[in-house]
């Protein structure tokens, strides 16, 4: 069975949010498509999901700017704007993404010690979503992944997918995805690429 993964089309990733991505928004018709002509068995969706206080804000960290490096209970952390705030507009879903079509959502970043880039599990490692039980429960045995922003939740995502999910082929969507920074998309891609992803594209799904 195939599962497709959305990480974060999220408001605060668009244009016009808090943490915009360029041209976040020009995925959500790509995503659209593949929702209903990809042949996907399953449709789960990730919602970046923070209290007001999470550690991951420069706001809370007196002195930092947004994109600033500093440091969360002891690791580094990039110190990002307050972005995805939980029941803020922010934090909804692009209004144009079919959410009908979800399954299941993944909501993640809870933990105001801790970021979570991955749908998977805290940046620390320690605590998981539930998400890789529940794929495993539905017996996923290819997972399509796409979203946003690539450099981050994107391709942390696909990575613990590989981790988590042995024996599932994890492919990642590069036209359904929008990254932060060029360097970081590029290297994003290839470490991808090296640990096994498979890169595809939208066409390559929509016209099998
Ligand atoms: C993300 C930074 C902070 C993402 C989430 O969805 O890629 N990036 N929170
Ligand atoms: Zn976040």
């Amino acid at each position: 069975m195939k599962a497709l993964l959305l990480i974060d089309i999220q408001n605060g990733f668009c244009p016009g949010g808090n943490l915009a991505v360029g041209d976040g928004d020009k995925i959500v018709p790509v995503a659209n498509a593949l929702i209903d002509n990809g042949g996907y068995d399953l449709i789960v969706a990730s919602q970046d999901w923070h209290p007001a206080n999470h550690g991951s804000f420069a706001s809370q960290h007196p002195g930092k700017k947004p994109f600033d490096m500093g440091e969360l209970s002891g690791i580094p952390q990039v110190m990002w704007p307050d972005h995805c705030v939980q029941g803020t507009p922010d934090a909804e879903f692009h209004p144009d993404l079919n959410t009908d079509a979800f399954d299941y959502v993944q909501q993640k970043g809870e933990n105001p010690a801790v970021d979570s880039y991955s749908a998977f599990r805290d940046n620390d490692q320690t605590a998981t979503t539930g998400l890789a039980d529940y794929l495993e429960r539905q017996g996923a045995a290819i997972l399509d992944i796409c979203g946003l922003a690539t450099d981050y939740c994107v391709s942390f995502s696909a990575l613990d997918a590989l981790d988590m999910l042995p024996g599932v082929k994890v492919r990642f969507i590069e036209d359904a995805s929008r990254g932060i920074a060029a360097e970081g998309i590029k290297a994003a891609i290839a470490t991808m690429r090296a640990k096994g992803v498979i890169i595809v594209n939208s066409s390559d799904i929509l016209n099998a």
